[in-house]
């Protein structure tokens, strides 16, 4: 790969992978179509000159940062057109457990591993074939168990290791699997190797963290943590600064510290050993800091948010250190990995889990989550043009050897079914919608719990309501910014704690049958009709429907292994596809709008098999009434 300079053009650049990922987030950022850069006359702009042209909105600091990330990276992600092997996690259905917040056990208001253990079955009945669980190892809780304070030891709230065991046992007995959460970017400052380092400053582990010596005033960079303030905290009785780029109870672990790395491939391999099948690995695109640690580009930070961003998420030695991660720990053990990884696009996902590289199965990419150029934290209406768009750029541009998770909610994100619609009759059909999305396209979908049951944003009455660490910070923030009214407004817009508020397992027991006591964390209390009880065997409910869908993609290999084919795709507010296997074949469209949406395929030899509205349900279409969707309709039909 050619190194990039000012020389290079801009079509140059954007043929790198990385050149290619920036690129696309700048456009994305800027509102500005693929298009402007494909256009011939800015393709073929040096970088110089456009430097000159930007010299307002960019310093000479930003083009430093952007040459050193491009050419941090000098391999090629391959597209191979082979013939793709299915290991178990392809067809797969995976369910996220938010374990605190999943069931209650022993009544004490925090959700728990027997609660988990008491539920499987419910799982199994939905269709789920995995289970990834947040974390449950010990933790002070500071960012609810993403900081860890002892990789080997379960949580006290939420049980015990045999506990855990049981657990283990009861869903392998179901045919199911487990993967676990992995922090590994960061740990605990109550873990017994920072306590080391508080013990004795000059032992071994001061190698572990970053730790760097100085005065409080001097901060050793400009870095900014991704929960608000620096991403550094001063230890007096160190007189040193450690990093932190998430709260300052979660330390950066030192990657270079091969020791330290030993360590974590001891414990990955100690888990895998108990027989756990694979891991989801926490904000592990971070593990490589650029060497120096130096300054972040303020202009970047426009774009990217948080200043300093371009020295870690994609560092000089990631792809080393993720290589050798799987060599040691994952590969005796042919276990599966998903990465989480923030801020990365196509490109760099493919050097991450193209089947060569031998790095991870499967990545989650975050493009899709809010409109372009909008954060978590704006007020918007998520238009649903947007997901189809991030899907056709996506799906149509991996190889053989490239398989894509797919996902619209997680514990870090507020329903996505509110951030499209607020209003209640519309939501269920939205939820169902959705479901259907990431179910039929082609890849491995992940259910986060709830959204089987259409579960929505909560009416939170005011910031003590909450209990996460990042929202808490950002409205402290905020307030003193812009006073607290609209503090609250954008804290209550991009809150993760929608999504973690207890499941709601039946809507006439106390606290939704979650637990006999008060829990944790409170939702708004209204009664949707959204709780399990409330929807299991009503044909219509957004469980069962989801429920139907998982049933008929267990059946039907073409949803499983199917190439997809999208058609009609400059057609807005429709989104439709064909999925093929063999001789099997299925067809799903979609309305992505709340209005009638007319179109023109003839399906008259379809077989309709699903669709989120009932009345008037044909497996037949005819011509005369069926020549339009409704509101947020979706379709799913057999063609053969
Ligand atoms: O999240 C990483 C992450 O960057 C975001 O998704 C995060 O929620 C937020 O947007 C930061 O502004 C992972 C975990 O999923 C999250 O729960 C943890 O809080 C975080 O890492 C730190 O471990
Ligand atoms: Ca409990």
């Amino acid at each position: 790969m050619d190194k990039i300079t000012l020389n290079s053009k801009i079509k140059d650049v954007y043929e790198h992978p990385v050149g290619r990922d920036v690129l696309d987030k700048i456009l994305m950022v800027t509102k500005k179509g693929r298009g402007w850069i494909t256009n011939p006359v800015v393709a073929n702009i040096k970088l110089k000159t456009l430097k000159k042209i930007l010299h307002k909105d960019f310093n000479d600091k930003f083009w430093d940062q952007m040459l050193w990330l491009l050419n941090s990276e000098d391999e090629t992600p391959q597209d191979l057109d082979e013939k793709v092997k299915y290991p178990w996690w392809k067809e797969a259905v995976f369910y996220q457990i938010y374990p605190r917040s999943f069931k209650d056990s022993n009544n004490d208001g925090f959700g728990d591993i027997l609660g988990i253990v008491e539920k499987l079955d419910y799982l199994k009945d939905l269709g789920i074939t995995a289970i990834w669980l947040s974390p449950v190892y010990d933790s002070p809780n500071n960012d609810m168990g993403y900081d860890i304070r002892d990789y080997h030891k379960i949580m006290e709230e939420m049980g015990t290791m045999a506990d855990f065991d049981l657990l283990l046992a009861e869903v392998h007995k179901r045919d199911m699997r487990l993967i676990m959460d992995l922090v590994i970017n960061h740990t605990s400052d109550e873990h017994e190797w920072f306590q080391n380092v508080l013990k004795d400053p000059d032992s071994d582990y001061k190698n572990y963290y970053f730790i760097v010596p100085g005065k409080e005033e001097e901060l050793p960079n400009n870095w900014q943590s991704f929960f608000g303030g620096p991403a550094w905290r001063y230890f007096p009785e160190l007189s040193a600064h450690v990093m932190h780029t998430f709260s300052d109870k979660q330390l950066d672990l030192n990657w270079e510290h091969e020791p330290m790395r030993e360590e974590l491939y001891g414990m990955i391999r100690w888990w895998l050993e108990k027989g756990v099948d694979g891991f989801r690995l926490d904000v592990i695109n971070y593990i490589s800091k650029r060497e120096g640690l130096p300054n972040g580009s303020k202009d970047l930070s426009k774009i990217i948010q948080f200043t300093g961003f371009e020295n870690f998420y994609y560092g000089p030695k990631l792809h080393e250190y993720l290589q050798e991660m799987n060599r040691e720990a994952f590969k005796p053990f042919n276990a599966f990995s998903v990465a989480e990884t923030p801020g990365i696009g196509l490109e760099m996902a493919k050097l991450l889990a193209g089947e060569e590289r031998q790095e991870f199965d499967m990545v989650f990419i975050f493009d899709h989550l809010e409109s372009s150029g909008l954060t978590r934290f704006d007020h918007y209406q998520y238009d649903l043009n947007n997901l189809k768009k991030f899907y056709i750029d996506y799906l149509n541009h991996v190889g053989s050897n490239y398989w894509m998770s797919l996902f619209v909610e997680n514990h870090d994100n507020p329903r996505m079914v509110s951030k499209v619609t607020k209003i209640p009759a519309l939501q269920k059909k939205v939820a169902k919608l959705l479901n259907a999305m990431i179910l039929t396209l082609r890849g491995t979908p992940f259910i986060f719990q709830g959204q089987e049951l259409g579960a929505r944003d909560q009416h939170f009455q005011s910031i003590d309501d909450m209990r996460d660490v990042e929202v808490i910070n950002f409205y402290k923030k905020l307030s003193q910014k812009a006073g607290p009214e609209r503090a609250w407004i954008h804290s209550l817009t991009g809150s993760r704690d929608h999504a973690r508020v207890p499941m709601i397992w039946d809507e006439d027991q106390p606290n939704n049958g979650f637990s006999d006591c008060t829990p944790w964390l409170c939702g708004d209390g209204l009664k949707l009709g959204l709780g399990v009880a409330q929807q299991e065997g009503q044909p219509y409910s957004v469980l069962e429907f989801t429920k139907k869908i998982i049933a008929f993609r267990a059946q039907n290999v073409a949803l499983r292994r199917g190439e997809v084919d999208f058609v009609q795709v400059g057609k807005k507010n429709y989104f439709a596809y064909y999925r093929t296997y063999k001789d099997k074949k299925v067809f799903v469209e979609m309305n992505l709008s709340p209005r009638d949406l007319y179109r023109h395929l003839s399906l008259k030899d379809y077989h309709r098999s699903i669709s989120n509205y009932h009345d008037g349900f044909r497996t037949k279409l005819s011509f005369q009434s069926d020549l339009k969707l409704r509101p947020y309709e979706v379709v799913i039909y057999e063609v053969n």
